[in-house]
């Protein structure tokens, strides 16, 4: 089970080139935090992907929340990433029939598929939401996640939902390389887990979002890796509060690990 393996040990597992890359350099930059960089101007979205960069496993964007985006936007992303080894998730959340997602990530304004590592998709549409951007990224190295719960309250992805959203991962484990979840939906060690919803003092915040800490999140409910906000980019020091919540999320995983 994934309880057992080390991060670096389930990299070895992975059919995928990009959870391999994920797993390991969590282990050797020894940070499970991934920033969601939801800021609106571009100049303060890459001097957050530079300041916070040594401390974080992935930088999660929502590139149409930018004000002022460009092309050059990204390139610069893609520098500061190499920069400071980690990887770029665009939650993107694809939910449409395979023939547009597929268009919606390789396509238009943003042209997602040359520039995040990873995006996400609700498995509502059935399997073509995945094959569909499967077949957007042949040749390039990248992964999918796939919505299997939520933070937000009174959410519909519970229960049988959740299940089958495990069931279609695991079946396309070459592309699909985890979940966004609350907890550990998968026991498959190359599945890899991320947390949003996740802050110090646990409850709930505006418009629906519920907060666990990161204990809970990685020690109680055996999820990878924490996402992290509003506690990092409205705190009065960014970079501190990311360097401690990657010391928490770290010390998390070692507390489940060596239990
Ligand atoms: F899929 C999900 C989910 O279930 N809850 C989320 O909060 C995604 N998110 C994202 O994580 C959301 O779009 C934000 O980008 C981020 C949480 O930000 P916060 O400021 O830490 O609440």
């Amino acid at each position: 089970t994934p309880e057992v393996l080390t991060y670096a040990e389930r990299a070895k597992l992975c059919k995928n080139p990009v959870a391999r890359k994920l797993l390991n350099l969590i282990e050797e930059k020894q940070t499970n935090l991934a920033f969601a960089a939801d800021v609106t101007d571009a100049e303060e979205f890459l001097k957050l992907a530079d300041v916070l960069g040594p401390h974080i496993c992935i930088f999660k964007t929502h590139i149409d929340i930018l004000k002022n985006f460009s092309s050059d936007v990204v390139t610069k992303l893609k520098a500061l990433a190499v920069k400071h080894r980690y990887l770029i998730f665009e939650d993107r959340k694809f939910a449409d029939i395979g023939g547009t997602v597929k268009h919606q990530y390789r396509a238009g304004v943003h042209k997602i598929v040359e520039w995040a590592d990873i995006v996400n998709a609700h498995p509502v549409p059935g399997h073509g939401v995945v094959e569909g951007l499967k077949e957007a990224a042949s040749g390039k190295q990248r992964g999918c996640l796939l919505i299997a719960e939520m933070s937000s309250k009174g959410n519909l992805a519970t229960g049988q939902y959740t299940a089958a959203a495990v069931k279609m991962a695991e079946e396309m484990s070459d592309f699909v390389i985890g979940f966004i979840s609350q907890s550990a939906v998968s026991a498959k060690p190359y599945m890899i887990h991320m947390t949003p919803g996740v802050k110090l003092v646990p409850g709930s915040g505006t418009l629906g979002q519920q907060y666990v800490t990161p204990q809970q999140a990685i020690v109680e409910k055996g999820s990878d890796i924490i996402i992290v906000g509003r506690d990092i980019y409205e705190a009065s020091n960014r970079v501190g509060a990311a360097a401690n919540y990657k010391k928490v999320g770290y010390q998390a995983y070692c507390a489940r690990m060596f239990r």
